[in-house]
């Protein structure tokens, strides 16, 4: 039977940043699989679960399948004891300080979470005694300096305290799996956006830019190197190849990427084109925006997942521009009726 027409209920899975744009997917797919999905929410003073609201199930309801835990990747004692007691079949670490600029800001606070939290994750496994696969969100940025294409072979040189957090956390992942028999896989994920990126990314700053000028909230968009190039995917089908690499009989690491090179130009371009503007009226450049080492080119060769895993992508980058320039007007439309609905009453 293919792992696609398989009913996995019963079945429970542990996603730490449950509440990101990749958990928010996963969580989707995995509980349209049939998964019960327990999802760590770290504490925050404003509401954080914005992307999986339309998902959430609460405490009162029965049979509920989406629960959420407060836990922390910088509190290792709370991981144990959440292993403990929900005994998930698969863990995601999909949990980090995610952003590659904010790390020059933060690099210790980055190394923490991004680094030693996945380590603390992996030691918790080991400490709670649970049988569980895991699944460690590993990142393009480890290859940093060297030059595309980029394999599962490629040497890593990374160029930010992110890229060195996740070097760190893609080894210690292969050490669990070499020293205890862990079943642990590396996805060595090129940058792959959505509707719901993060804000402060340069695809969704600029798509969510268009929808703001073309509505007259905003007439400058300000930005950094325009000529880096990344390999830029869908989320969604991202998420089902890390799905996939917990499936496998055996662990191991795989690359996810599309293999297309785009420049931030070009997909600045792109997106003002898809929202019917002209970019030169009103983008600028601000050195704020500039990283002290910047990564100048990631593309990914992921033959390996389309040959073991069956995965490949099929969202381009134009119609992934596109794609986000819409929703970030529809969104925007919706916001401003209801503005106007509120003043009206
Ligand atoms: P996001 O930044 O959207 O989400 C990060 C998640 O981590 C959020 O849920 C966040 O919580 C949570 N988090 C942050 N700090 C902690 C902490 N101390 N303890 C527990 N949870 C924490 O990232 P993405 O969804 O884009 O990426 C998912 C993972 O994949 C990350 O590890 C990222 O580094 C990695 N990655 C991403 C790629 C991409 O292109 N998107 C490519 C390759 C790797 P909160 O919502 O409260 O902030
Ligand atoms: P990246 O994504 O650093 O590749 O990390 P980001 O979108 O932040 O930057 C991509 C490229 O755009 C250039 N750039 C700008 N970037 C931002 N954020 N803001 C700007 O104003 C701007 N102007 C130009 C950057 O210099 C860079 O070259 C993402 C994250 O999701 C990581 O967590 C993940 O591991 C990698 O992708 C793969």
């Amino acid at each position: 039977m293919s792992p696609e027409s398989t009913s996995f209920a019963g079945r429970s899975a542990l996603i730490t940043g449950v509440t990101g744009q990749d958990g928010s997917y996963l969580a989707e797919l995995l509980l349209d699989k049939g998964y019960t999905v327990h999802g760590l929410v770290r504490r925050s003073s404003s509401f954080n679960t914005e992307r999986i609201d339309h998902i959430y199930q609460g405490p009162q309801e029965p049979g509920r399948t989406l629960v959420l835990h407060h836990a922390d990747l910088a509190d290792g004692v709370a991981l144990v004891n959440l292993l403990r007691e929900i005994r998930p079949d698969e863990v995601y670490n999909l949990g980090a300080q995610s952003h590659v600029r904010v790390s020059f800001d933060a690099p210790l606070y980055t190394g923490d979470v991004t680094g030693l939290g996945s380590l603390r994750l992996l030691e918790a496994i080991r400490a709670s005694g649970v049988a569980t696969r895991i699944y460690q969100a590993s990142s393009s940025e480890m290859f940093g300096a060297a030059p595309p294409p980029q394999n599962e072979r490629t040497p890593f040189h990374p160029r930010s305290p992110y890229g060195c957090a996740k070097v760190f956390s893609y080894w210690s992942t292969v050490n669990y799996r070499e020293a205890y028999g862990l079943f642990a896989c590396n996805g060595i994920l090129f940058n792959h956006e959505s509707p719901r990126r993060g804000e402060t990314f340069v695809t969704r700053k600029i798509t969510r830019a268009v929808a703001r000028i073309r509505a007259g909230l905003q007439d400058r968009l300000y930005l950094g190197n325009l000529d880096a190039v990344r390999d830029w995917g869908y989320a969604p089908e991202y998420v089902e190849a890390m799905w996939r690499m917990l499936q496998q009989d055996d662990p191991d690491d795989y690359v996810v990427a599309t293999g297309q090179a785009v420049s931030v130009r070009e997909f600045l371009d792109a997106a003002f084109e898809a929202g019917g503007l002209d970019q030169s009226r009103y983008v600028r450049y601000d050195p704020k925006y500039e990283r002290p080492s910047e990564v100048d080119a990631l593309i990914g060769d992921a033959s390996k997942a389309r040959e073991q895993l069956g995965w490949r992508p099929t969202v381009g980058w134009r119609e992934l521009a596109a794609l986000m320039v819409r929703a970030d007007i529809e969104a925007l439309d919706a916001e401003l009726a209801g503005a106007r609905v509120r003043v009206d009453r």
